[in-house]
């Protein structure tokens, strides 16, 4: 890839730049939160929307000289609501949150007075940090509580969610994981939240691609509100999405601008009108699908050689191998896989005993390697490798042939042709 003007204005990031795009190349990237983005996201991305001030929506800015960036903005919108609509059920998008955390604030502060009462997945149980974690703004600003998964079959149970919801009695219910490898019952969390007389969110940040081939139930129509991150199984930019009931769309758009943001990265707002262009295309049917039969696959595979995987398997993207009852912990494998060419993350599983900087889980996930043409055989050739791996960290000159192999496999499955071809 060519960045000449970095290459001679500023040596010392572009050499970080060249060494970043070499790794995603030579690597085996299995983060189930990361995908590669097409050369056209890339390029918006990289565009002088950059420079332009924006507060407010399309026709109703603070600033002068947006009506291109406007139309991008629409065109951003248009497409969203495209990708996600169900049928009978009008919604809204705001394209402007910067991130995942930002999309969940900004409906906390549409839907909550502080102080309120939110139900949200465990952290370590797969739920995310701005579900009511202590240590995130959103366990501070309202009084959080949390279900946990099944501790006998490692799934979300609803009578567990339903019997927590009774007792602590939210105002919002949230829904949504960032380590969860089973269907999210939208509908059944519907009817607990009704039962309680509480607002239901669903952050799909990790399953929004797809959601939006079908491959996993719609939120819609049970949701009031739902976000998402653009970046994930969606594969676009890096950024957030909220939409949510129509009527429900001002506070959220009053809430993400003044509420939460300033000024909308409208080079991102451009990058994900891209990709959602790229989503509603037939092709990215087939690489959902691709997505879950990878990950299918690999979870069987990792299970015949002898792997615990948390809820014995994964129906979407990503699967949890669960560490507890072996020597090596999630961090200790993390760091051996790594050294075997393979990027993985360590994870807290149920029942968690080691600290959160340990854990004693690895959550892998299919949607980057899917991204760069890898099937079937070769999600059962990695599953292998990380059986190898996990099974022998400290046996240097196994890691550095699995290493080898897993360069020679990239090798042949390029990212970014021209960034190969240096
Ligand atoms: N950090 C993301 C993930 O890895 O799942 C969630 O925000």
């Amino acid at each position: 890839m060519n960045f000449p003007h970095i290459q001679s204005t500023d040596p010392a990031v572009f050499a970080s730049i060249q060494n970043e795009i070499r790794r995603q190349q030579d690597d085996l990237e299995l983060i189930a939160s990361e995908n590669y983005t097409s050369r056209a996201v890339m390029e918006a991305m990289g565009s002088a929307l950059t420079n332009k001030y924006a507060e407010g929506l399309p026709k109703r800015r603070y600033y002068g000289g947006c009506e291109h960036v406007d139309v991008v903005e629409n065109i951003a919108r248009k497409r969203a609501r495209q990708l996600f609509m169900v049928e009978g059920c009008d919604i809204g998008v705001n394209v402007q949150p910067h991130a995942g955390a930002q999309a969940n604030s900004a409906v906390y502060l549409a839907a909550l007075e502080a102080g309120d009462t939110i139900l949200g997945l465990d952290l370590s149980h797969g739920g995310h940090l701005t579900h009511g974690s202590p240590v995130n703004s959103s366990g501070k600003l309202y009084s959080a509580s949390h279900y946990q998964l099944s501790p006998t079959t490692g799934r979300i149970d609803m009578d567990m969610v339903r019997q927590q919801a009774l007792k602590t009695r939210p105002k919002l219910i949230v829904c949504g994981a960032s380590a969860y490898p089973r269907i999210i019952d939208f509908a059944a969390f519907r009817s607990v939240a009704d039962e309680v007389g509480a607002l239901l969110l669903a952050d799909i940040a990790h399953i929004a691609g797809l959601v939006v081939t079908g491959h996993h139930p719609s939120p819609f129509p049970h949701c009031h509100y739902v976000t998402t991150t653009t970046h994930k199984t969606l594969r676009g930019p890096r950024g957030g999405l909220i939409m949510a009931q129509r009527a429900l769309m001002k506070g959220v758009n009053g809430a993400v601008f003044p509420g939460t943001q300033g000024g909308p990265l409208m080079h991102v707002i451009a990058a994900k009108a891209v990709a959602f262009g790229e989503a509603l295309q037939p092709s990215f049917t087939d690489y959902s699908a691709a997505v879950i039969e990878n990950a299918s696959a690999m979870a069987e595979r990792l299970m015949e050689r002898g792997m615990s995987l948390v809820s014995g398997g994964t129906d979407n993207h990503l699967m949890l191998i669960d560490l507890s009852e072996r020597d090596i912990s999630g961090k200790e494998g993390e760091a051996a896989l790594g050294r075997a060419g393979i990027t993985t993350n360590k994870n807290t599983v149920p029942g968690e005993k080691r600290s959160p900087f340990v854990t004693s889980g690895i959550r892998v996930g299919t949607p980057a390697m899917t991204t760069r043409g890898m099937g079937v055989s070769e999600s059962k050739q990695v599953a292998d490798y990380i059986v190898d791996v996990l099974e022998n960290p400290a046996d240097e000159s196994l890691l550095a042939r699995i290493k080898g192999e897993i360069h020679a496999l990239c090798g042949r499955h390029p990212v970014y042709p021209e960034a190969a071809q240096r």
